[in-house]
């Protein structure tokens, strides 16, 4: 038998203090779905398993995030915390959630945030009322990133996969915009980096069970970078405004953009069937840097907010479906909020992926 390098899990603790959190759904306060033990929950099952060997990120400073995100959301929220404490706007130290808000047809009029005091700035750039910030977010946001880009690193250093264990997820974040539990698009950064670092075709899966609008939006028209989904149609589910597979992209970026909107009940037979449509698409694209793969668990049967039906040995499949384009693969964690299942998913599917590779556990 070979020996194989372990298999990098890059982590970091900071996320820890993006907790304490509510979120506003249908106009409940309601405990945050996105909470921290989703990522205690699968290092736990990971190392039980024997899978992986942790390591911690390395600081990769805010340039990556500025080639991603407009330097105005990245001081927004980086300041709103104390901004709200200093301006005494946050009586009681809520989390931070906007009620007003810049929608298209306001800004229509050529209005906008210029000029609005900091704190009431976060309805300009936010997305809904799901992704409170409290004092750790900042910091959590960032880990989250280096998290990523360390992964980045360890496969462009040769590793043939690395797992990066990020929370906040980040598929949702566009360049100026925050939301969908994200702060900084952590997939769209990694595979912005892999195009700094020489790539010239970056290929992004995003198995999420929704729909990344923040990367769609990012690469849009650009013919540089692939962005495929596989989701619950946004007909049905959130985000709502993107995700149809009539969107493919613009410009240079036309057909760099597939999305596969998928029914509600889907199974794995369903699941595997469109997957196979979006591999063959990653092929074709003939990527010539690491694949980046947006990997959620809210795809799985019991997910709170989900409501396909992927069970806990399908994502062993799945991983096998990923595996047979045979690429360094680059696997950042996005969303998957069914807790008590979140770890054992995350072994079905990383297991399954190391098997098939050159990686020890
Ligand atoms: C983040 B990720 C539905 C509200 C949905 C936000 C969900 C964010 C998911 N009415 N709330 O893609 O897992
Ligand atoms: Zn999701």
């Amino acid at each position: 038998m070979a020996i194989h390098a372990p298999l990098p899990v890059v982590h970091s603790s900071a996320h820890l203090a993006h907790d304490g959190l509510v979120e506003v759904l249908a106009g409940h306060e309601i405990p945050c779905f996105e909470r921290p033990e989703r990522i205690t929950e699968i290092e736990r099952a990971l190392a039980g398993a024997g899978i992986g060997a942790f390591e911690e990120p390395t600081e990769h400073g805010a340039d990556p995030i500025l080639a991603v995100h407009d330097a105005a959301l990245v001081s927004l929220i980086e300041h709103a915390w104390t901004d709200a404490a200093t301006a005494g706007a946050n009586p009681g130290g809520r989390p931070l959630i906007p009620d007003t808000f810049l929608v298209a047809p306001y800004r229509a009029g050529g209005y906008g945030p210029s000029g609005t005091e900091r704190a009431n700035r976060l309805g300009a750039h936010c997305l809904d009322t799901a992704t409170p910030i409290v004092a750790g977010t900042y910091p959590a946001a960032r880990a989250a990133v280096d998290v990523a880009l360390t992964a980045a690193d360890r496969v462009l250093s040769g590793a043939p996969l690395a797992y990066a264990l990020c929370r906040p997820p980040g598929h949702h974040a566009a360049r100026e915009m925050y939301g969908g539990y994200c702060f900084f698009n952590n997939a769209a950064i990694v595979a912005e980096s892999l195009v700094r670092r020489g790539g010239t075709r970056v290929a992004i899966l995003d198995v999420d069970y929704h729909h990344g609008n923040g990367t769609q939006q990012l690469f849009w028209d650009r013919g540089d970078v692939l962005y495929v989904s596989l989701h619950a149609d946004p007909a049905r589910a959130f985000p709502y405004f993107s995700g149809h597979a009539y969107e493919r992209g613009s410009g240079p970026g036309a057909d760099a953009t597939r999305n596969f909107p998928l029914p509600a009940g889907t199974a794995v037979d369903g699941y595997l069937a469109a997957l196979a449509e979006a591999c063959a698409l990653v092929e074709a694209f003939a990527p010539d840097a690491p694949l980046v793969l947006s990997l959620g668990f809210d795809t799985f049967e019991r997910d709170p907010i989900g409501d396909l039906a992927l069970r806990t040995e399908d994502y062993a499949r799945v991983a096998t479906a990923v595996s047979g384009l045979h690429r360094p693969t680059i696997v950042v964690q996005e969303g998957g909020y069914a807790i008590d299942a979140i770890g054992a998913n995350a072994v079905s599917f990383i297991g399954a992926l190391v098997d098939q590779r050159a990686v020890g556990a």
